[in-house]
């Protein structure tokens, strides 16, 4: 089937520089040289060449056209574009009016509008991108820290393909002997042996481990990480949320009970991205608006990275937080009030929101909290797994637990493996798109923007 030829407005709407406008498909080059007009532009160009030319409304050859702005076009002839097909890109004057103009005129000549994501999609299906590629682009797009952008692009690069390949490839070869096997039952030398398939499963399984254990970094660097302050009323949680984002955000007052919402805000530190929360200190019975507040503190509670649990005088009650999953750091408030005698031999934090003593301490643990989540590790590798990735690649890992399993306490016979080692590796063909269906690509290219 032939595909439509596309055009989008490829950089933001709004004053700037340049705008730049992308037309890709099989006319790219006969519609652009509708409303393009250069001596350069045509049958003969060199592809990857940018030519100087005037953009016309309408096609040139309508007596009511008119130009529209001075733009350089550049040429790409597929697949070497980022498509795959033939691509003209218009390097436009920035700002609302141009690039917009340029792109009615390409729509009046032929082209049609692109939906979000529509380019990388045409490139992941002309084989230029794989899926976790494409996503990782839009990443990269999306990325609002430096450590976000740095794993995005090494992603971009191969990372998570790399490692993809190094489970899925030995297992496709061991998919090829067991099925080939099934061929020639009589032969019983050209059976696999039981032994070398379990152990070629186990090497994935720890693999796909690896990879999994990679996930909740991928989370972070998306999102950033969620940091719940936490304690009893009056602690001093929202003068601390104020001393963290140097910032006066929160309402800070000496009644107990003041913040009844959570109020959240976020910091860049480091090339990553904190995200505060302050909460309502948890009491036993409060009162009716003040227990919605602190049902919020709960919920928050759970979601958390890290929670800092803060006391004034005594010592944090881990009881106050039973069941939470996060990584809890105790912090000890109000420290030039003189609560911090005894305090150093424990090893405690102990901050004042007033003096900003113990703020760098309380960062320093942060860090160290931070550094037990392998976000370096994941960036290095280019492994910023999804929640999509993270879904295909737990069902493999039990799938092929399962497997292991079953070769190990019965005989389940080549075709049983067979099929089931089919059913992993499209669950991994699924990650890198070597498998896909519509449904998925819908789901993928939803998140991204029109244009790119
Ligand atoms: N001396 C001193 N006072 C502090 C410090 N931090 C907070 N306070 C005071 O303690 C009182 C309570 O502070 P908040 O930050 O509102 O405490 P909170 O934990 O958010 O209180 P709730 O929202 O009511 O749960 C205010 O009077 C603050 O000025 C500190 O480091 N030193
Ligand atoms: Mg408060």
């Amino acid at each position: 089937m032939e595909l439509d030829t596309i055009v989008a407005l490829a950089t933001p709407e709004g004053e700037g520089g340049l705008a730049v406008v992308r037309l890709s498909g099989p006319e790219a080059f006969s519609l652009a040289e509708q409303v393009f007009e250069s001596s350069h532009f045509g049958r003969n160009m060199e592809s990857h060449k940018a030519v100087y030319g005037i953009l016309f409304s309408l096609t040139k050859k309508d007596e009511t056209s008119y130009p529209i702005d001075q733009a350089l076009a550049l040429p790409l002839r597929g697949p070497n574009s980022y498509t795959g097909e033939d691509t003209v890109e218009f390097f436009c004057h920035g700002g609302r009016m141009a690039a917009r103009m340029v792109v009615a005129a390409c729509r009046e000549a032929g082209a049609q509008p692109a939906g979000p994501g529509e380019f990388t999609r045409r490139a992941f299906l002309n084989g230029k991108l794989s899926l976790d590629q494409a996503e990782a682009v839009a990443d990269l797009i999306h990325a609002e820290s430096e450590a976000a952008a740095r794993g995005a692009i090494r992603q971009l690069l191969g990372g998570l393909d790399g490692q993809l390949s190094a489970i899925e490839d030995p297992l496709l070869s061991l998919l090829a002997r067991v099925e080939g096997s099934l061929e020639f039952v009589e032969e019983e030398e050209v059976a696999v042996p039981p032994e070398e398939i379990i152990s070629s499963l186990k090497k994935a399984h720890e693999k796909v481990g690896e990879l999994l254990a990679m996930a909740p970094a991928g989370r972070l660097l998306r999102e950033g990480i969620h940091v719940v302050l936490a304690g009893a009323p009056n602690v001093g949680k929202s003068s601390l949320f104020n001393a963290l984002l140097e910032e006066d955000r929160a309402i800070v007052d000496g009644e107990a009970g003041t913040t009844r919402d959570v109020v959240s805000a976020r910091v860049v530190r480091d090339g990553r991205v904190f995200l505060f929360h302050d909460t309502a200190g948890l009491r036993e019975d409060p009162d009716r608006v003040e227990k919605m507040g602190i049902d919020r503190t709960w919920k928050k509670v759970n979601e958390a990275d890290i929670v800092l649990l803060l006391t004034e005088s005594s010592e944090a009650d881990p009881e106050l937080l039973p069941d939470c999953k996060a990584p809890v750091i105790p912090v000890r408030t109000k420290s030039d009030l003189g609560n911090d005698a005894n305090l150093l031999e424990n090893n405690e934090l102990c901050v004042s929101s007033h003096t900003g003593a113990g703020i760098d301490g309380l960062w320093s643990a942060l860090d160290l909290v931070v550094q037990g989540f392998r976000i370096q590790e994941a960036v290095s590798m280019g492994v910023v797994l999804n929640e999509r990735h993270l879904h295909k690649l737990a069902t493999c890992g039990s799938d092929l637990q399962i497997l292991i399993h079953e070769l190990e306490t019965e005989a389940p016979g080549d075709e049983v493996t067979g099929t089931m080692l089919s059913s992993i590796l499209s669950q991994l063909g699924e990650v890198s798109g070597r498998v896909f269906t519509e449904h998925l690509l819908e789901s993928v290219f939803q998140r991204f923007c029109v244009g790119k």
